[in-house]
């Protein structure tokens, strides 16, 4: 498990974060949150390309990579105030699958039993299997809820005959009992797949799937704020697992399946951020960023964000936790002395004392 850097490109790191070594302990010692980079798109059922999605999310940004980024919203610098550290990628060769994410299952367990908060950059969906295994593995089989934006449910029984790959993970999830049925919660979901049967095995075990149009229909926030009381329900954490294909491919184009009909940037950037502020977070993954299929970079953008959003949110959490008590919330106006509002609102307004000098 020696650090390889990127397996597809230069070594360099997310946002210039240091460098750490898993197979070397004191290289990150006391690391609140651990990159890792999963280089695998074997698991692809259509355009492969994901492989390089680690390289493209750790990149993409045209700010500098100075460790430092400070959540206009949020109030927090989460580069600053956190230990970040990138492991590199995990070497997955390519056709090699239950080595690849044996490998990867091991690298994020050791990442997570080491105390930080592993943050896994795809690669393609099959690896939210070895991903949420690693993290049970530390905080305890069948104790991690897990919350899942896609526009597919992943949880068809096998892919071309084989049991791994990017359509079966969360099936694999739930069968191991690493996560149990009754905790998995699935957002985005759309489309012309999985077929009736999957979905009787699904509602069998107990998941709950908010399809766009119930999405829509009743709106983000409160879909959101029912999930939340399941994943927290007799679970001691939550993992969550983005697919980029959650979003409409008119904003994320960049990937192997796309679904027409999806999150807007904005919703999936303001659900991660209010999972990462509101639930304890134990570790996440982005996946299914296809650089070959990207424009302009989009989908690349995004996926840096999605990332950075998450980040901001658990620097928040931690922050609100704390003796210092929360930084400014998000609905507050940004500038301050400019809060005052005409006919006033139903938010939250800053007092005189709760609010930290910005
Ligand atoms: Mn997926």
């Amino acid at each position: 498990m020696t650090r390889i850097g990127n397996m597809y490109g230069p070594d360099a790191t997310f946002l210039g974060v240091p460098a750490a070594d898993l197979s070397d302990p004191d290289s990150w010692a006391g690391t609140d949150i651990m990159i890792i980079g999963a280089p695998f798109d074997g698991g692809t059922s259509h355009r492969p390309g994901a492989r390089f999605g680690p390289q493209a999310i750790r990149f993409t940004d045209y700010l500098p990579h100075d460790g430092s980024r400070p959540h206009l919203a949020l109030g927090v610098d989460p580069l600053a105030e956190m230990k970040i550290a990138d492991a590199g990628d995990v070497e997955m060769p390519a056709g090699q699958t239950e080595l690849s994410l044996r490998r990867l299952e091991d690298a994020v367990h050791r990442a997570a039993a080491g105390g930080a908060v592993p943050v896994i950059l795809g690669g393609d969906h099959t690896i939210a299997l070895p991903d949420a295994t690693g993290v049970a593995r530390h905080v305890g089989w069948g104790r991690i809820s897990v919350i899942h934006f896609d526009a597919h449910a992943d949880t068809g029984d096998t892919h071309f005959g084989s049991l791994y790959g990017h359509g079966t993970p969360m099936r694999r999830l739930i069968e191991s009992g690493a996560v149990r049925g009754d905790r998995f919660l699935q957002l985005g979901l759309r489309g012309y797949w999985p077929e009736p049967p999957t979905l009787d095995w699904m509602a069998a075990r107990g998941m709950r799937s908010y399809e766009m149009a119930e999405i829509v229909a009743r709106g983000l926030d409160e879909c959101l704020t029912e999930a939340f009381a399941i994943a927290l329900d007799d679970c001691d954490a939550v993992f969550v697992s983005v697919d980029v294909d959650v979003v409409d491919p008119g904003l994320a184009p960049g990937t192997g399946t796309p679904e027409p009909g999806g999150f807007s940037s904005r919703q999936l950037l303001d659900a991660v951020r209010r999972i990462a502020m509101e639930l304890p977070v134990a570790g996440m993954d982005v996946v299914e960023v296809a650089p070959p299929y990207d424009h302009a970079e989009v989908t690349a953008y995004l996926a840096n964000r999605v990332v950075l959003e998450a980040l901001s949110g658990i620097a928040w959490r931690r922050r609100a936790t704390s003796k210092d008590g929360p930084p400014r919330r998000p609905e507050w106006p940004l500038l301050r002395g400019r809060d005052a509002r005409a006919g006033g609102g139903d938010i939250d307004e800053p007092q005189a004392g709760n609010r930290p000098d910005l």
